[in-house]
């Protein structure tokens, strides 16, 4: 008899994006966060110019906000973050380590938020509070005594600027380059990809082009869970008839169709406004070969056009002045052949035909693309493709054009300019000598795989986790969380209990910090800081919820005391002075950047923030060649390495609307309609049919890869979904022990998330 889920309940989901589910949601996790009325309140301030910046994603914050600024996805974290509940030294008292580690992600960070100081106690499989001042002498009597070279200090892309600054400064005057972060496992592909092509590791888009372009196309990225607010730009887009090409393998609902829970008269009349024109449903890894398709048949209008003596398709000028290596584009897409294409994309060649017309039609075409491009084998070539697709017609660099990757955590892309870079090519590091008189380190540091590689080599002495969960968010989970516990130390800094504080090291703190909503009170009154938005704009932040406890500490004052009890005294980094006064940092970080920074503290505040100057958006490009950089894939097929044959499917994770990544608000899933579990897979029916498998059935899943270690995940529940046949989706992190880490973007090393070749097999545990 087939075993079936007992707690997964599979509903149709109909509903559009937004409207009044959205708006059940907030209501539902403000009561059950306990969040206090005058601090619901706050959601109002969220994302104002004189307000606090989104915790949740890095979305543009406009100069002219809605009056309600923030999105289901918003609000929740912002509850999350502004809960009334808290655990102190009592739960640890009550709970072993032992214990907390069997309750589910959701369970634990659900507690509340983490108010002391904690010490893991070997002896009564217990944390301990223990005093700040004595943790961080702890801490930095043994990174005195550790190979600096063998210490790891990452970040999960929340971090202000400021902290950020601190904390890369920190790691240089150590004496590494070991600055792996989140973005590592997310857009290095692009960061990679678009400096090779474009010569800016980012975007070139501003809001201000939402309302000038004629066209988006839009790849792997699931707006209406992970980026909400971009659905005001996109429905904006939609009511000017701007059509909207979505390559998706996933019929995701935010991508079809958005209501607008900030308009009345919508929610009202129940009116809803559809996003993609076209949706072509690409295989994972698809996406090199949908781009040649759509390059070739935009290279044949061209041909006939020219044929028939009317004027070229292709932005022949801008070709000729701007742009490098178009003849070996060119000759690359005449030698490949549209069966490959077909066979590689998944997609029809009139379908593609289709989608290439409509932006020859158009005078300025966007890109916008998510993980569905970056989480991949070939990744940064995926980035490339874009970009090629882009140069054909001259579309970068010119109004209402250009190329928009959507980042994941609210920080994460000003992390990088402020210095988190394991690439010490990418530090100003001669500056940093000369305003601190030390030596930075020039050895390159390690990336998170490096990281992991080196974990799993017993070759780690201490990892720093400035945020983040990074033993759930990697790949290879079994052997990772073994390897885990021995490294002699870990520390996490941390606003709530996770996955990362049970599998801990065998020396372990926990280090409780404020959260970017609260009001950071330090000598010179309540402090500000600063974040860089997706479209490169820095914004001020200002806290504004009193602190859930007296006894954190702000994440400035907490690298600061790391770094007091670790480094030699350097007259010339006075720490605590930049703890109480956080404008002296801004100064410190203007006086390494003076070019994207610049009386940083003066413009802090402008409405929709001031912009890094971004050379490749005045056509200006600072590649080797001087030119915008054509690239001829390497190959078409996305999974060279991991292609399992004919008895595999192809496995790609994905996010729900009631996660931020690793942090779990509930086990529902509204937009795909899955409730009470998210241990489920989302299959085609043809493949349910091809297997005998019902819905609800459970199976197990083994990862492809023969290389002598079992990596498996037992016990999910089939959910038949609109996806292509071959092809079946799961959620991150639960999936995670799937992915080998060697299965990685080439020249990013961003772990192939969305392309991992499983093997099926039928339950063999009952449920
Ligand atoms: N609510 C919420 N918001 C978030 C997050 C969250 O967890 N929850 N996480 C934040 C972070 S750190 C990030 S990086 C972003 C992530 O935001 P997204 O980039 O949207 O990330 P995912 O949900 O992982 O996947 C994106 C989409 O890629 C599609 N896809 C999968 N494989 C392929 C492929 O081969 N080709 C194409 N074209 N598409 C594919 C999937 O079906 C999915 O719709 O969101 C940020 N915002
Ligand atoms: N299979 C698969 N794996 C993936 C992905 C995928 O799509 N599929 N996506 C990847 C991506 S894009 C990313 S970005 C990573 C995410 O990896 P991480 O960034 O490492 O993980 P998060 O889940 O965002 O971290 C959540 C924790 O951060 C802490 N936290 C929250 N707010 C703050 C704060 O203000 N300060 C501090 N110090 N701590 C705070 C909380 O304790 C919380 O438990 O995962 C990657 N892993
Ligand atoms: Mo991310």
């Amino acid at each position: 008899m087939s075993k079936q889920s007992g707690d997964v309940r599979i509903e149709n989901p109909t509903m559009p994006a937004g409207g009044w589910g959205s708006v059940q949601e907030v209501t539902s996790i403000l009561l059950h966060q306990r969040v206090p009325l005058k601090d619901s309140r706050l959601l109002l301030k969220q994302n104002k110019p004189d307000g606090y910046a989104c915790v949740s994603c890095a979305w543009a914050k406009p100069a002219n906000p809605h009056p309600f600024e923030f999105c289901e996805s918003g609000a929740k974290a912002t509850a999350w973050e502004t809960t009334s509940k808290t655990i102190g030294p009592d739960f640890f008292e009550r709970h072993t380590v032992t214990e907390l580690a069997a309750w589910d992600d959701h369970r634990l960070e659900d507690q509340g938020r983490l108010t002391v100081p904690l010490r893991y106690d070997p002896q009564a499989d217990k944390y301990r509070e223990v005093s700040w001042d004595s943790a961080f002498a702890a801490i930095g009597q043994a990174l005195r005594g550790f190979d600096p070279k063998q210490v790891v200090f990452y970040s999960s892309g929340r971090a202000s600027l400021e902290t950020s600054y601190m904390y890369a400064l920190l790691a240089r005057m150590y004496g590494n380059n070991n600055l792996p972060d989140s973005s590592n496992m997310c857009h290095e592909s692009t960061s990679v990809g678009l400096q090779k092509t474009l010569g800016v590791p980012v975007g070139t888009v501003t809001l201000d082009d939402f309302e000038q372009t004629d066209c988006i196309f839009f790849f792997g990225q699931n707006v209406g869970v992970n980026s909400p607010r971009m659905l005001h730009q996109l429905q904006a887009a939609r009511r000017r008839g701007v059509p909207i090409i979505t390559f998706n393998p996933l019929r995701e609902r935010g991508l079809v169709s958005f209501t607008n829970p900030q308009s009345p008269a919508e929610m009202l009349s129940g009116s809803e406004t559809p996003i993609s024109t076209q949706y072509h449903q690409v295989k994972p890894g698809g996406d090199t070969a949908a781009l040649m398709g759509l390059c070739k048949a935009i290279l044949a209008f061209d041909d006939a056009a020219h044929a028939r003596g009317e004027g070229r398709v292709l932005d022949t000028a801008f070709l000729q002045e701007h742009t490098h290596g178009f003849g070996d584009f060119e000759a690359s897409l005449r030698a490949c052949a549209w069966p490959d294409i077909e066979r590689e994309s998944g997609l029809r060649r009139d379908a593609l035909e289709g989608a290439a017309e409509v932006y020859c039609k158009s005078a300025a075409v966007m890109a916008v693309y998510g993980m569905g491009v970056t989480q991949h084998r070939n990744g940064v070539q995926n980035v490339a493709m874009i970009v090629n697709l882009l140069l054909l017609r001259g579309n970068v660099g010119k109004p209402g054009a250009g190329v928009c990757p959507v980042r994941g955590h609210s920080n994460v892309q000003g992390q990088r300019t402020v210095g988190i870079t394991e690439k010490p090519e990418l530090a100003p590091l001669d500056k940093l000598k000369e305003q601190y008189g030390f030596a930075p380190p020039l050895e390159k540091g390690m990336n998170t795989v490096e990281a992991c590689e080196a974990i799993l080599a017993r070759q780690v002495q201490a990892f720093i986790g400035l945020g983040g969960n990074f033993v759930r968010a990697v790949p290879e989970r079994t052997l990772m969380e073994a390897a885990w516990r021995e490294i002699p130390l870990t520390v996490q800094v941390s606003t709530k209990l996770n996955r990362n504080h049970l599998v801990h090291g065998q020396d372990s703190y926990v280090l409780p910090c404020l959260g970017r909503i609260e009001i950071d009170n330090q000598k010179s009154g309540p402090q500000d800081v600063t974040i860089e938005d997706s479209t490169a704009c820095m914004h001020g932040s200002r806290g504004m919820a009193e602190p859930v406890a007296p006894t954190l500490l702000s994440e400035p004052a907490i690298v600061a005391g790391i770094a007091k009890a670790t480094l030699n005294p350097n007259p010339r980094v006075d720490w605590d002075r930049w703890v109480g006064d956080y404008s002296l940092i801004r100064d410190a970080i203007a006086e390494t950047y003076p070019e994207i920074f610049h009386d940083f503290n003066a413009r802090m505040w402008t409405p929709g923030g001031f912009r890094k100057p971004l050379a490749a958006a005045n056509r200006v490009w600072k590649t080797p060649s001087g030119k915008a950089e054509f690239t001829v894939p390497e190959a078409l097929a996305g999974n060279p390495d991991l292609n399992g044959g004919p008895a595999t499917l192809r496995l790609f994770t994905v996010r729900s609307d009631g996660q931020f990544n690793t942090t779990i608000y509930s086990h529902d899933d509204r937009f795909r309609g899955v409730y009470g579990s998210r241990m489920v897979l989302f299959m085609a029916r043809a493949d349910m049919a091809k297997y005998a498998l019902a819905q609800g059935e459970l199976v197990d899943l083994r990862c492809a890869a023969m290389d002598g270690v079992e990596r498996r995940v037992d016990g999910l529940a089939v959910v038949p979904y609109d996806v292509p046949q071959g092809c079946i989706a799961g959620y991150f992190p639960e999936l995670n022990p799937l992915i080998p880490l060697w299965h990685h973007a080439k020249e990013s090393k961003v772990p192939a998330a969305k392309a991992i070749d499983v093997i099926l097999e039928r339950a063999r545990r009952p449920a």
